[in-house]
């Protein structure tokens, strides 16, 4: 009986991870269409399900399978096309890559 019990709570636990990781919000740098879809393309790329940047707000938010990819992963990639994320920073050299445009005001501007 304690062992039914242990289990549904482990399983509880569980699925309110899950629902809470699912969808997510995470503020990324940007300017225009063009970083919205680059923005949505790292996400998918780094296996978000869904993923919808708005420009107004810079708020990516994103849907996932916690087995296939994570929070994390999906940063990354969107940091590697050249966007600062809530907490990866993108290279100097990812962000000169990208258009004119899309060169969006930087809090931390090296040199
Ligand atoms: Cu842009």
């Amino acid at each position: 009986m304690k062992k039914i019990l242990f289990t549904s709570l482990v399983l509880l636990a569980i699925a309110f991870t899950v629902q809470a990781q699912n969808p997510t919000t995470i503020k990324v740098s940007g300017n225009c269409g063009m970083c919205k879809k680059h923005i949505e393309k790292a996400a998918k790329d780094a296996g978000a399900t869904t993923a919808s940047w708005d420009k107004v707000s810079k708020l990516l938010t994103v849907s996932f399978d916690p087995a296939k990819t994570s929070n994390d992963k999906i940063e990354t990639s969107v940091a590697a096309a050249g966007y600062d994320t809530e907490h990866k920073q993108a290279s100097e050299e990812a962000y000169k890559k990208l258009d004119e445009c899309c060169q969006y005001d930087r809090k931390t501007k090296k040199q």
